[in-house]
């Protein structure tokens, strides 16, 4: 048996882990691009790869991965330079597994025993530029613990009642913080935690990298990994996996090579190669 190598894809409902692990299939099955990773062979069952890459190329939404299908768990028989043959785990999980775990602080046994294992983590976050930014979670929650925002004048003065406070309203980088702390508390060995800023098409325009972008954006999270740089070995990577919004830019979409819908930029670099945090995840530069 060729060793088994496990990724973690960790990330919050609608982060962008269905839509890289479908472009990423689509790519290892094409083979006509040169990437990092390549496909070995086939085994296993490949229906909801399949099922989702379709839905990829065809640029419709890929189906919900939900609770219900929480065991969904793909094998990719990969090789390449430098790293041989070798098997990648990933379970493809709902983000709702990872949000109820940060509301009761529990995790099932199944779940906790794919963390263990973990050889690297891919962290998913999505720009969410329409929800805006942290500073609006910010003025949200200021105005959901009372008193501490005004009203806005003209606003409906209901607006201003506050609301019990809910796990669910802590800003997306506290909560990829949480997530990373039941990671520090289960490993016992230095691990690589590639973040993928998902639809970077929404953001690229800004002119700055990944890495500073996360800086900018979500500097606890930032902070965090730094601080525990001992433990994580981080790489911020901006990935558009579909290559822009779905349906407003479907039509220009499927107008393109397929493959080259796909951007992956590190630092100032950018390829169409979606292999590349993965290949990073796995020890390369
Ligand atoms: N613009 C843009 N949107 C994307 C991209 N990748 C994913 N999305 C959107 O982000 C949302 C969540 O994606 P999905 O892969 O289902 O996230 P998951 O819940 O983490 O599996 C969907 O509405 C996707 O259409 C991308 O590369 N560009
Ligand atoms: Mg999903």
């Amino acid at each position: 048996m060729s060793n088994s190598t496990n990724l973690l894809f960790v990330g919050l409902p609608k982060s962008g882990k269905t839509t890289y692990l479908a472009a990423l299939w689509h790519v290892l099955e094409d083979q006509s691009s040169p990437t990092r990773l390549r496909r070995r062979r086939n085994s296993g069952d490949r229906t909801y790869l399949n099922l989702i890459a379709e839905a990829w190329r065809a640029c419709t939404p890929v189906p919900r991965t939900s609770l219900q299908t929480d065991e969904t768990t793909v094998a990719l028989h990969l090789e390449g330079d430098g790293f041989g043959e070798f098997t990648l785990t990933v379970p493809d999980l709902g983000g709702e597994a990872f949000e109820q775990q940060l509301e009761h602080r529990k995790m099932s046994a199944a779940h906790e025993a794919l963390f263990r294992e973990a050889n690297g983590v891919l962290l998913f976050t999505h720009p969410d530029v329409a929800k805006g930014t942290q500073i609006s979670e910010q003025h949200q929650i200021a105005a959901s613990i009372g008193g501490a925002t005004e009203a806005p004048s003209g606003a409906d003065v209901h607006a201003a009642v506050p609301l019990p406070w809910k796990a669910e309203m802590l800003p997306t980088q506290a909560k990829l913080v949480e997530l990373l702390q039941f990671l520090l508390e289960m490993v016992d060995q230095r691990r690589r935690v590639a973040v993928v800023v998902s639809a970077w098409d929404l953001v690229s325009s800004v002119g700055q990298t990944p890495r500073e972008y996360v800086s900018g954006r979500m500097p606890l999270l930032r902070q965090f990994l730094v601080a525990n740089d001992d433990v994580f070995d981080h790489a911020v990577f901006g990935v558009s996996a579909q290559g822009g919004a779905i349906p407003d830019d479907k039509t220009r979409l499927l107008g393109l090579d397929s493959l080259k819908r796909i951007q992956v930029c590190h630092e100032s670099e950018n390829d169409h190669d979606i292999t590349k945090p993965l290949a990073w995840l796995l020890g390369s530069k």
